[in-house]
């Protein structure tokens, strides 16, 4: 599993969850903090979708990022001779509409859709772009069917064939075992995108890492339709269990908070509590006994260092005040600037004759807060 590329999808799938509007800003923002954290390639909503869309394309193709840019298209050459124009590295191509899907598990219709997609796979190829090729809803495909299609597209020469749950109605096992027959189908490369409605999303994309995908789809904080597909951070979290070198050297990890702030704030939502990495309560420990054990060897409940993840640790005598504002912040408290100074100078006065774990210093701040907010008599 230690060779995937991320292929982040905030700005296309991301944009069909309920609360995204994205204007060019927003869009030119989210861009950049994206190729800033390091994912390989930024998919873009099609230029054919709206004018709108098409120029935003284009803008964000002029970016000059280091992360390829693609876009989603449906099978269809109209689609295709706009995004082709916009200076794109690829396209994403995929079988547009649910009854052609019907009618190809039902075995109808195979011939025309094989012409359909050897008409725009060849055309994007003659443009010299990067293509991928996928089925929406392949898990309630037709396997023989399904494996026939790849086969085809695999000769024509595509980078990668798609495999999207668009419904979130697979699990790890059905993942893992269709990738694999897949994968001893085609010789190109295998890209997967999977919904979360029953919460199976990153579980999935690992199991389908195991068995030879290449490409994972994700969002930041899993936004897209529906309740989402994987998030960014929490297939990040996965990944650096199963290799934590290979993630860290790939993906500035320190950069996740502020990426999953600047979208939370773009679609006005907040970051879950238990979000993982950055959820307010990621690495706090209440049970007695953990809280011991992590003070003594952070290791010993918790598999992700938060250090390589930005935090930055606030229990010792040279602790910034902005930095102890970060934490109150995070455990929901609310406390004036001033107060803030207050408490950060009583942490650096205990911390002179001990450093304290991140348990003393909430505790700190949480007696801090009760006082601050309890009437005086
Ligand atoms: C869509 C559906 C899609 C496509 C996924 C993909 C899905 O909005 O077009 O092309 O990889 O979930 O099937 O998001
Ligand atoms: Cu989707």
């Amino acid at each position: 599993v230690n060779n995937f590329s991320i292929i982040e999808s905030t700005l296309r799938e991301g944009e069909q969850f309920g609360n995204a509007f994205f204007t060019t800003e927003d869009k030119v923002k989210i861009a950049k903090a994206l190729d800033d954290f390091g994912v390989e390639y930024i998919e873009i909503t099609s230029p054919a979708a709206s004018e709108q869309s098409r120029q935003d394309c284009i803008t964000i193709c002029n970016l000059g990022l280091k992360a390829k840019i693609l876009t989603h298209v449906r099978c269809h050459m109209d689609d295709a001779r706009i995004a082709v124009e916009t200076g794109v590295d690829g396209l994403d191509v995929v079988i547009g509409t649910s009854s052609y899907l019907r009618e190809f598990s039902h075995g109808k219709d195979m011939d025309y859709i094989i012409k359909q997609a050897t008409e725009v796979i060849t055309f994007i190829k003659s443009k010299g772009l990067e293509v991928r090729f996928s089925s929406e809803d392949s898990f309630r495909s037709d396997l023989v069917d399904l494996l026939n299609l790849y086969k085809t597209v695999d000769k024509l020469g595509v980078n990668r064939v798609g495999i999207a749950d668009t419904v979130g109605c697979a699990n790890p096992r059905q993942v893992y075992d269709l990738v694999k027959t897949l994968r001893g189908v085609v010789s190109c490369d295998i890209e997967c995108h999977f919904h979360n409605d029953t919460g199976c999303a990153i579980a999935n994309a690992y199991a389908a890492l195991e068995a030879g995908a290449t490409h994972i789809d994700t969002s930041v904080l899993g936004i897209g339709e529906r309740n989402g597909i994987t998030p960014l951070g929490g297939l990040c979290a996965r990944m650096y269990v199963a290799d934590k070198q290979y993630v860290m050297d790939k993906y500035d990890l320190h950069k996740l908070r502020e990426v999953e702030n600047l979208v939370a704030e773009t679609v006005q939502i907040q970051v879950p509590f238990n979000n993982y990495i950055t959820g307010y309560c990621a690495f706090t420990h209440k049970a007695g006994i953990h809280a011991k054990a992590i003070l003594n060897n952070p290791s010993t409940y918790e598999i992700l260092k938060p250090d390589d993840f930005g935090y930055v640790s606030i229990g010792h005598r040279l602790t910034g005040w902005n930095a102890v504002k970060n934490r109150v912040q995070q455990l929901g408290l609310k406390l004036s600037d001033d107060e803030v100074k207050e408490v950060t100078s009583q942490i650096k006065q205990l911390a002179d004759l001990k450093p304290l774990g991140i348990e003393e210093v909430d505790t700190l701040l949480r007696v801090f807060h009760d006082k601050m907010n309890t009437p005086a008599e």
